[in-house]
């Protein structure tokens, strides 16, 4: 299949700026060529840009029109580019994911089959316009693309994925309003405890063979803040105690295997926080892992 790069230099949804340098970061990371080394062929189609929206700006919520124009030409360019390839979306802060799930879910309502999320975050993304403490809409899109209340400014949804095909690995920051709406609700959730106690495969593998049960489609939400912010430091919103590089890596590789994955969002990069690419190149060798990029085919002959 072909992979598709697509630019979302969306820095809209908070307060704190440098997503917008995501895409280009991810360039020269080096993700191209990662990707085509594994034999994809691979295009770069540029950079989105937000579509003109005429609304007013409001009093909480951080450059609301603005996630509104990202949230329509990204699930339109979600739309239009899944049935040619296998799109990964280069933020961008996590905003972006409003579009980019909301135009995967509809391109799987056209094939006919469910669209599941996987959202690999230290945060649930669970708030609604309504419940928002900090007006940064990057904390909203999953509330947005289940179809909870309270997004009336945004574009109505095509296909709302269910909670219930929603899976969270990863999380250890989630507000009270946010957990007190997942507990009613029917989300996968593995926090880090989970991780600790039964490693990352275990909430992965059960995940995913709910996917594969009704032949659905997955598209795989990457916040750069689900991992150990030591190793990951480029990102505004760090959490201690994330993923570790070798657990991200099995999880990638697992996915990879699942041949179930149709679409990817590298979120909340910020390469002003960097340390010489060191975050950019991380996520680069996560998406090729994802990709299929191996050490030896399983099973090895020694171990
Ligand atoms: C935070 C969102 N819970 C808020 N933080 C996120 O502002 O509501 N960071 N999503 O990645
Ligand atoms: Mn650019
Ligand atoms: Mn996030
Ligand atoms: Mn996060």
């Amino acid at each position: 299949r072909d992979l598709l790069l697509v630019g979302a230099p969306m820095d809209a949804g908070k307060r704190r700026q440098g997503c917008r340098m995501g895409p280009d970061a991810y360039r020269v990371a080096g993700l191209e060529k990662a990707l085509s080394d594994l034999g994809y062929s691979v295009a770069d189609l540029g950079d989105v840009a937000p579509d003109p929206v005429d609304m007013a700006e409001h009093d909480h919520l951080f450059a609301l029109p603005e996630c509104v124009g990202w949230t329509r030409a990204l699930a339109r360019v979600a739309r239009d580019t899944a049935g040619r390839g296998i799109p990964i979306f280069m933020g961008g802060d996590h905003a972006l994911s409003m579009g980019t799930v909301a135009g995967m879910a509809a391109h799987a309502q056209d094939q006919g089959r469910p669209l599941f999320v996987l959202w690999l975050d230290a945060h649930s993304d669970f708030h609604t316009p309504n419940s928002t403490g900090s007006g940064n809409l990057h904390g909203t899109p999953v509330a947005y693309f289940t179809g909870q209340p309270g997004f009336e400014a945004f574009p109505p949804l095509a296909a709302p994925v269910p909670t219930d095909r929603v899976g969270m690995i990863g999380l250890r920051s989630v507000d009270p309003h946010e957990r007190a709406a997942l507990e009613k609700d029917k989300a996968m959730l593995a926090d880090m405890r989970s991780i600790d106690e039964h490693g990352i495969k275990a909430p992965l593998m059960a995940f995913l063979d709910k996917v594969r049960a009704t032949d659905g489609m997955l598209h795989v939400s990457l916040d750069v803040d689900f991992l150990e912010p030591a190793i990951a430091p480029a990102v505004g919103t760090t959490v201690p105690g994330g993923a570790t590089e070798r657990e991200a890596h099995l999880a990638m590789e697992l996915l990879h295997e699942s041949g179930l994955v149709c679409s990817l969002d590298l979120v909340e990069l910020n390469p002003f926080l960097d340390e010489r690419g060191r975050t950019a190149k991380l996520m680069v060798d996560l998406a090729a892992s994802l990709m299929g990029r191996r050490i030896f085919d399983r099973p090895t002959r020694s171990f």
